[in-house]
């Protein structure tokens, strides 16, 4: 599907999600049920049930079954690398509970996140001298984001494969998503399909679109009136 297109049904999105902001409770259950099946990706931006809304910047975006799924790790390493769900599964898991705060001021409380810190598949890459930065890439073709690698090594900054004590359902980026605690929602990629090492920060799909690179919550330009995301 070319850009155009999609940047225009995310124009709707957008446009519909002001009247569903006040949907409430089963309604937003169903919706989020529905997303997960949507082919024609309309239900982008409707709410995601939990007090989430669902985002995605792509009109549909592949299902990935447990046994399909695959992520690389590649670029400025020693050793790349390709890991499938159960790979990732028995690795150490981490789990997190914060609040997500997404820039347009939705924010979910205490949210578990469980899954594999980023830091490790580093290190088990082994990430060359002169590297600065990771850059993150998704299956629905569209996404990206990167952190420094400074950020990429934090302790809460996850490859998540559960999200609410669940597996990552398909319209919360599952089966794998990122989670990077302490920044904006935007920088947890969903559909998360490959990690890449590089010498510098590339901007992320928002941050092409005017939003920081340095999401920390609460000091950065994510405000609760800002549009789109
Ligand atoms: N691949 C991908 N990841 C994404 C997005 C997206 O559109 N595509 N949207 C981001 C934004 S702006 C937010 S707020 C969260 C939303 O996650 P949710 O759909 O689980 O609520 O995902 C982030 N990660
Ligand atoms: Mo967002």
């Amino acid at each position: 599907m070319g850009r155009r297109l999609v940047l225009g049904m995310l124009g709707l999105g957008v446009a519909g999600v002001a009247s569903a902001r006040y949907v409430q409770g089963g309604l937003e259950s169903f919706l989020g049920a529905a997303a997960d099946k949507d082919p024609t990706g309309l239900t982008n931006l409707l709410p995601n049930g939990g007090g989430f809304r669902y985002y995605s910047v792509a009109s549909s975006v592949p299902d990935k079954s447990a046994a399909d799924y695959r992520l690389t790790v590649d670029g400025l390493v020693t050793r790349p690398a390709t890991y499938t769900l159960d790979a990732l599964r028995a690795l150490p898991q981490t789990r997190l509970v914060r609040d997500v705060q997404c820039v347009t001021g939705w924010r979910v409380p205490g949210t578990p996140f469980a899954g594999v810190q980023l830091s490790r598949l580093l290190d088990a890459a082994g990430v060359r001298p002169g590297a600065g930065a990771v850059r993150f890439t998704c299956f629905d073709g569209a996404y990206s984001e990167s952190l420094t690698l400074e950020q990429a090594r934090r302790d809460d900054v996850l490859i998540a494969l559960s999200m609410q004590d669940k597996p990552v359902s398909h319209a919360h980026g599952g089966p794998v998503r990122l989670y990077v605690a302490p920044m904006y929602f935007y920088k947890s990629a969903k559909w998360l399909s490959g990690i890449t090492v590089t010498h510098t920060v590339e901007r992320g799909f928002w941050e092409e679109r005017g939003y920081d690179t340095d999401a920390w919550v609460g000091r950065s330009n994510g405000r609760e009136d800002t549009p789109t995301t």
